[in-house]
């Protein structure tokens, strides 16, 4: 509980630092530290659209964004006197004018549930690694954690896996002899029920050869796990399909959503490598094209390097 409780507090420094690359391009408008004044002009609402765009937060976003500042912003202004706001004032401004052009899409957490979670995304964006780090999580909070190797076609998949599970020190299920990733991620299920796991953490493949059609093998382990889940529905076993996406891709990041949600119907997203991307305003991008929240993020390589997704956090680490 007390490492829970540590993780819950971190988040906040962690998703401020994870934002910095983002930042220097969206909120690097005001110099200083200090409260000072700022123009609000033409220049200044040019400026800023330009960050947003350069931060993937997209054209058509960013503009109406800047559209609604700059009514939010006239109404206090008296008429001929150039305007000047103080900074705190300005970035509230901002953040509330954000909220207010984006649907209500946020899920409240925790998201760290027990549960089965299946987790997809294209090869390299982080799904090896984000199975290590939430393992790790529910380890902390003393869960039963099961590990599948979903991914059978990759030679040094399973040993990748085998390595963040060490590090977790959580059990994997990998056995040599099962060829299909549906039939190992059945026997895993079936393992799970019979031996009480309360969380089981699913990898798949990110790219297979090319006769071999990835949507089909995905849509095949959907089916294994939604029928599997349905009957022992009294128990409640929660479901969660979550892509991991890759922060410093920005707008891509939604096409790949959308694709994997077409094939099997996704619960979430994980973006993974925030500390590595200019590209984080994609988040306000992703919230506004597609009704998938965001529940994690990765900050980072170690395997303490995840947090979970907070709306206002977000927007005090960009806005700031
Ligand atoms: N900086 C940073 N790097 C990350 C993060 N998450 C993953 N990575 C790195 O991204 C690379 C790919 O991660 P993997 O977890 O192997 O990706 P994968 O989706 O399992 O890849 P495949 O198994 O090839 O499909 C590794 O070098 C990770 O260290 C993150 O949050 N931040
Ligand atoms: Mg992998």
């Amino acid at each position: 509980m007390l490492k829970m409780k540590k993780w819950l507090e971190n988040n906040i420094f962690k998703i401020k630092e994870a934002l910095s690359k983002t930042r220097r391009d969206v909120a690097r408008y005001v110099p200083t530290t200090e409260n000072i004044n700022i123009n609000v002009d033409e220049e200044f609402y040019d400026s800023l659209l330009e960050k947003f765009i350069k931060a993937d937060v997209g054209l058509e976003l960013s503009e109406k964004i800047i559209n609604e500042l700059k009514k939010n912003i006239k109404v206090g202004a008296v008429h001929g006197t150039p305007l000047q706001i103080e900074k705190n004032k300005l970035q509230e401004k901002i953040k509330e004018t954000i909220k207010s052009q984006l649907p209500e899409g946020e899920v409240p957490g925790p998201h760290l549930q027990n549960g089965i979670y299946l987790i997809v995304g294209v090869n390299g964006s982080g799904k090896t690694t984000s199975i290590g780090k939430l393992a790790r999580r529910f380890k902390d909070g003393k869960q039963k954690v099961l590990i599948v190797a979903g991914d059978t076609f990759r030679a040094a998949a399973g040993e990748q896996l085998d390595v963040w599970a060490k590090r977790a020190e959580a059990e994997i299920f990998s056995p040599p002899e099962v060829k299909k990733p549906d039939a190992v991620v059945y026997a895993a299920l079936k393992k799970a029920k019979n031996e009480n796991f309360n969380v089981v953490l699913i990898d798949t493949a990110g790219r297979l050869h090319s006769q071999i059609n990835l949507m089909d093998e995905l849509r095949k382990i959907n089916s294994i796990i939604e029928k599997f889940v349905k009957p022992c529905l009294g128990m409640a076993p929660n479901l969660e399909k979550l892509i991991v996406l890759d922060a410093t891709i920005g707008q891509n990041a939604i096409v790949q959503a959308e694709l994997f949600s077409k094939a099997i119907g996704l619960t979430g997203i994980i973006l993974s490598k925030l500390d590595s991307s200019a590209k984080g305003g994609v988040i306000l991008n992703i919230m506004n094209k597609l009704s998938l929240p965001v529940k994690f993020i990765g900050t980072g390589e170690q395997i303490d390097d995840i947090v979970e997704f907070d709306f206002d956090e977000y927007l005090n680490g960009l806005i700031m």
